[in-house]
């Protein structure tokens, strides 16, 4: 069984992980890290150059040792540095990592004071309330690892889109690669963006189900069978992630994928249209008594109740059918619509490239303009920019400007909010710049009324501009600061300010819902990737998935402007 290079990259990930609980150097830590990243976006099989004896191309990030290791794991099926790492914690304690709130340092406490290296010894050491006990723990911490853990015992275990992306997309390729496969799509809620999927629900057309059903059980990284048919099978993979695999004929491969792509709640409310017409709608068709009337393209399932098409990524009952029925459908932003990245860090604080580097990047996506927002003094950790610092960068970006002007590099910063509401940097440094994202990076735990005053009060800065990953939740690790909401987007309104939607795989910050909400109020929304390298520039992609679930069109969205028309819009805010 050969390795994809998502799963060589997720070993390596590991190996980071383990190392961290270990308290281990964090420059062999980033290491790992970063060539799990090389390795995942590697355009070709690392595997399959192995086993075919070439040598390993220049790979950034990954020397000799780390090439090494890779061929190791794809030639033994094992990594004597994850043995090793394995021996020394045994058990499932990488799996700690995953609940909220929870990092390495934390589990490295557990472990060490607690012996508790798996899931169950938390859940039961939590239920005895041992933890609390520990520096650093809290009483409501100890009760949201115990609501969490409650929460996974009920609904099983979910992964982020960006994640089952890696896995769909070898596999589609897969499936592709065989010349019976007709049509092959991802349905469910893979399809419709949503920020994290159960499993995959594919969908395949052929004339020779059986051969094709064989090809798909003969994939790679399939670690069990959980059913197989010849119409449909379902397997788990090596990762974890379920997939379901269902075989239609042609001519009801419209009507399957209206029905596998959902929701539930979207597929009852077409169906409840259906039978007030006298129509029967289900995954094999749109049937009037026994005669089918349509069922090969999802327009004629969609023109059969009398509407147009509704894109998938609004097919949640969320008044989808109402604005289809109205004729008032968004239309949805699509990549292609957006001119410039607002929010990117550069070598000078915790980013991977220098400016130019980073300019080029964006350049080469076709970009305008290209925001370098590094960090601000108080975040330490990521070597924040002093005054000084920030009026240098400026200086230097204005002479980038003046020597290439393929690409506008706007100077930006992104500024803490710190625990009062002032901004992190003084007016006259802040007034340099062309607009600040601002950001929350402490403090996450103020009570609600601090935490919506604080923000308040920095919006009344006349500098601030955008403001950045506005709910600070991490998916799956970290809630949203509690917070008024409500409060926020009125005053963000009310000032012209914008709200970001920070594309960050983990992040997705703003929500789909609360896109919706800041469109309805008249906020324009900045999509931003945060890239700390070229390559998350490509989180763009990311962003506009959730942008489009929360029916944004391009003129709800602030960087689809043109490069002038954009730096008026942010000029008028601060006179
Ligand atoms: P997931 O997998 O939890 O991320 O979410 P989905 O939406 O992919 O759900 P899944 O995999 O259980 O089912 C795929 C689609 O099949 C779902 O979106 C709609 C359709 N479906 C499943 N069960 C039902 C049902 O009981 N009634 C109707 N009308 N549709 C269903
Ligand atoms: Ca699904
Ligand atoms: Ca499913
Ligand atoms: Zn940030």
């Amino acid at each position: 069984m050969a390795l994809t290079n998502s799963s060589i990259a997720e070993a390596f990930d590991r190996v980071a992980d383990l190392l961290e609980i270990d308290g281990n150097n964090v420059f062999r830590i980033r290491a790992y890290r970063n060539a799990a990243r090389v390795i995942e976006n590697w355009p070709a099989s690392l595997a399959e150059m192995i086993r075919k004896n070439e040598k390993l191309p220049k790979m950034p990030g990954l020397g000799f040792d780390l090439q090494g290791k890779v061929v190791e794991l794809v030639s033994s099926g094992r990594l004597s540095v994850l043995e090793e790492m394995k021996k020394k914690f045994p058990g499932q304690i990488f799996e700690l990592l995953t609940i909220p709130n929870v990092g390495p340092k934390r589990v490295r406490q557990l472990r060490d004071e607690l012996k508790i290296d798996s899931i169950d010894k938390l859940k039961k050491a939590a239920e005895q309330h041992q933890l609390k006990k520990l520096h650093g723990f809290s009483d409501k911490l100890e009760n949201k690892i115990i609501s969490e853990l409650q929460k996974r015992s009920n609904s099983p275990q979910r992964i982020k889109l960006s994640t089952a992306k890696r896995i769909a997309d070898p596999l589609i390729e897969y499936l592709k690669a065989s010349k019976a496969v007709k049509n092959c799509t991802v349905a469910g809620s893979y399809r419709r963006k949503t920020e994290t999927v159960g499993d995959l629900d594919i969908l395949l057309t052929t004339r020779t189900p059986n051969l094709v059903m064989n090809w798909f059980l003969a994939f790679e990284d399939i670690m069990k069978v959980l059913a197989h048919g010849t119409t449909r099978s379902t397997v788990k993979l090596a990762n974890g992630l379920q997939v379901d695999v269902r075989v239609v004929p042609e001519e009801d491969y419209g009507a399957a994928l209206h029905y596998f792509t959902g929701s539930k709640n979207h597929n009852i409310a077409i169906r409840t249209m259906g039978i007030k017409k006298g129509l029967k709608i289900n995954e094999y068709g749109v049937f009037r008594g026994n005669k089918k009337i349509a069922g090969k393209t999802e327009q004629e399932i969609f023109q059969a109740v009398g509407l147009p098409f509704i894109e998938p990524e609004l097919r949640e009952n969320r008044g989808e059918i109402e604005a289809a029925k109205n004729k008032v459908l968004p239309c949805l932003i699509s990549i292609s619509d957006i001119r410039g990245d607002l929010h990117a860090h550069s070598k000078a604080t915790d980013g991977r490239l220098s400016i130019e580097e980073m300019a080029a990047a964006a350049s080469k996506r076709g970009y305008a303009y290209l925001a370098i927002t590094d960090h601000s003094r108080h975040l330490s950790v990521a070597r924040g920019l002093k005054p000084q610092d920030l009026l240098k960068q400026i200086k230097k970006i204005d002479s980038l400007n003046a020597a290439d002007s393929r690409i506008r590099i706007l100077k930006s910063i992104e500024v803490d909010i710190l625990e009062d509401g002032s901004l992190d940097l003084p007016d006259h440094v802040l007034k340099e710049l062309d607009f600040t994202v601002c950001s929350i990076h402490y403090k996450f735990n103020l009570s609600p009324e601090k935490q919506t005053a604080r923000i308040l009060k920095a919006l009344e800065n006349r500098y601030f501009s955008i403001l950045g990953h506005p709910s600070g939740r991490l998916i799956g690790r970290r809630e949203a600061y509690d917070l008024d909401f409500n409060l926020i987007m009125k005053a963000v309104a009310e000032r012209g300010c914008f709200l970001e939607l920070n594309s960050q795989p983990d992040r997705l910050d703003l929500t789909d819902v609360l896109c919706l909400q800041a469109k309805q109020m008249g906020i324009k929304i900045a999509i931003s990737t945060d890239a700390h390298s070229d390559t998350e520039l490509e989180f763009m992609e990311f962003g506009i998935n959730q942008a489009r679930r929360g029916w944004l069109e391009a003129s709800d969205v602030l960087n689809t402007l043109p490069l002038q028309d954009l730096l008026r819009k942010l000029q008028r805010l601060r006179n």
